[in-house]
């Protein structure tokens, strides 16, 4: 008899291998042999945690005699970039912000992202990953992205989490991600990028094929049921 939140997390058609030292989820539903279940990759910094919001808090905090710019004003992916352009120093203050401990998991999560989330790991033929880019200063980052994601979607989602500098190489149907360009050594990903709304991207023009989420109230359904089709 498996746990209830491990039923609940791995949905119909999947099953646990209790080995006391591997734990491999298997997939038992006939789809996955003719490969018809869904995978869905997630981005976690400004899609389901709030870094720019957490960011702009805590940068204030620390600088409170330093300009700022506000979630209206970003522009651009990156942060410390926008920074620099506004006085040179405050690149590496914006980076000291984020190198600093607690920062990642103390992210508040984005509105409804995690109920979205945990709905779509219960979806039939749906494999839900976590997949994120932790950043290169490595003391708390990846213990706190981990940290960050048995807090707010339980210990049994650790199995979701892929972490990698480069997601082009992780295969799947789906990813859902604030940053406009994802680039990386795999220049056909397999996955079909929807961007996913944040205030740095806001004003970032898409080609017509490609698709927006502007937030976890949009229609994410909608979006994955195209995809199985
Ligand atoms: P992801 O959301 O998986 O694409 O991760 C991108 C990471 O990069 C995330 O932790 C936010 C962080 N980030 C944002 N702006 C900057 C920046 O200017 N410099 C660096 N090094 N990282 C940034
Ligand atoms: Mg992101």
């Amino acid at each position: 008899m498996l746990p209830f939140s491990t039923t609940r997390l791995l949905g119909r058609g999947k099953t646990l291998l209790c080995d006391p030292f591997k734990r491999i989820c298997v997939n038992m539903s006939s789809s996955s042999a003719s490969g018809k279940r869904l995978r869905v990759l997630i981005d976690m910094d400004g899609v389901l945690a709030d870094f720019e919001g957490g960011f702009l808090k805590k940068y204030r905090a620390r600088y409170p005699d330093e300009p700022y710019i506000t979630l209206e004003d970003r522009r651009g992916f990156w942060v410390s970039k926008q920074y620099g352009q506004l006085k040179s120093d405050l690149c590496e203050k914006a980076i000291s912000i984020w190198r600093s401990k607690d920062f990642f998991i103390d992210l508040e999560p984005l509105p409804g992202g995690v109920e979205a989330v945990k709905e779509m790991a219960k979806m039939d033929d749906t494999d839900v990953f976590i997949c994120t880019s932790p950043i290169k200063y490595y003391k708390h980052c990846p213990y706190e992205k981990y940290a960050w994601v048995e807090k707010h979607l339980g210990h049994d989602f650790l199995d979701q989490v892929i972490l990698t500098r480069d997601k082009t190489l992780i295969s799947g149907d789906i990813l859902i991600d604030d940053k406009p360009d994802i680039l990386g050594v795999e220049p056909k990903p397999t996955w079909e990028h929807i961007l996913f709304t944040a205030c740095h991207n806001k004003h970032v023009s898409l080609s017509p094929s490609q698709k927006r989420l502007m937030s976890w109230s949009d229609d994410w359904k909608a979006m994955l049921d195209s995809k199985r089709q």
